[in-house]
Order: structure tokens, then C-alpha cells, then sequence
């Protein structure tokens, strides 16, 4: 898996909005403070992060084929295509490293169709409702499956 210290951070559609609206549910950061919290993190394990943030999925599925054989590892807020993109969760089925699904908020506490999700079958562990904290949280966990 390439160098075995690279991690792919992937951010799905609308989370370039953070901060600016619904404060209540997925807190006051934007999603750069988010990419820094998971930075600083990664480097505390010796680790590199990679971001990328897209609001298409053909961008998401192609930044997940790009992760293979390189990276070690994936962490994944796939934004709303977590609850219906098959077509990710076969990109991350094709991915030979540790995938960590990640969300800001709590899905399963929140309307039903969030209740599903794609991305959970295809990864080692889910990090969900610890708001940004979960970056940090979500580093740890690739760093202690590594
Ligand atoms: O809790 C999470 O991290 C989510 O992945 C966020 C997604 C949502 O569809 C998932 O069910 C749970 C939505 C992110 C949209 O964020 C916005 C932020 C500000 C303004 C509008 C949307």
C-alpha cells in the first residue's frame, strides 16, 4: 500500500459549506478546520494526510481509485452519498487498505433515510457524533489499525 503513511481524507457534497449553515447539527468549524484537526493528528502518528473534497461523485470514486496502491489508508464523510452511492462503496471495495467511515453528526439519530448507509459495509470501523472531534478520532483509529 505505497509508503504505508499516507491517508486519504475524503469529503463529500455540501461539506464545503460547513460552517455557514445549520450550526445546531454539525457545529460552527469550516471544513478547513476540520482538514487541520485531521492533519495534526495524522502527523502526531508519524502519518501524511491527502485531501480532497468533491461534490461529485464521479470525482469521489476517482479519488478513491487513485488511493489504490498508494495510500494505506481512507477516512470517509461521504456527506449524503454515504445513505444511496453503490458506486462508492465499490470504489472502496476495490481499496486493499483500512477504510474509516467518519461523520460529523449522528445519521442513525436523525431522519430515516440517513439510517443507511453504503459506505459501512466496506469499512473496518465507523466514527459518527462527536462532531469535529471526529477527525482527530477517526486518525487515531487508521493509525492504531495500521
Ligand atoms: O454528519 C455528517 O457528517 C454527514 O455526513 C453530513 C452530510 C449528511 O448528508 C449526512 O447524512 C451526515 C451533509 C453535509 C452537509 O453539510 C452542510 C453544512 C452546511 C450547510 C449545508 C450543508
Amino acid at each position: 500500500m505505497g509508503d504505508g503513511r499516507t491517508v486519504l481524507l475524503l469529503s463529500g457534497p455540501n461539506l464545503n459549506l460547513l460552517g455557514q449553515r445549520q450550526p445546531e447539527v454539525y457545529g460552527t468549524a469550516t471544513l478547513d478546520d476540520h482538514v487541520k484537526t485531521a492533519q495534526a493528528a495524522a502527523e502526531s502518528h508519524g502519518l501524511d494526510l491527502e485531501h480532497v473534497q468533491s461534490n461529485a461523485e464521479h470525482e469521489l470514486v476517482d479519488a478513491i481509485h487513485g488511493a489504490r496502491g498508494r495510500c494505506a489508508a481512507i477516512v470517509i464523510n461521504a456527506g449524503a452519498f454515504t445513505h444511496y452511492a453503490w458506486a462508492i462503496h465499490d470504489a472502496l471495495a476495490s481499496f486493499d487498505g483500512v477504510v474509516v467511515e467518519l461523520h460529523i453528526s449522528n445519521p442513525n439519530a436523525r431522519e430515516p433515510w440517513r439510517h443507511t448507509s453504503v459506505v459501512a459495509p466496506v469499512a473496518n470501523g465507523s466514527i459518527m457524533g462527536f462532531g469535529g472531534a471526529g477527525y482527530r478520532l477517526a486518525i487515531d483509529a487508521v493509525a492504531g489499525l495500521l
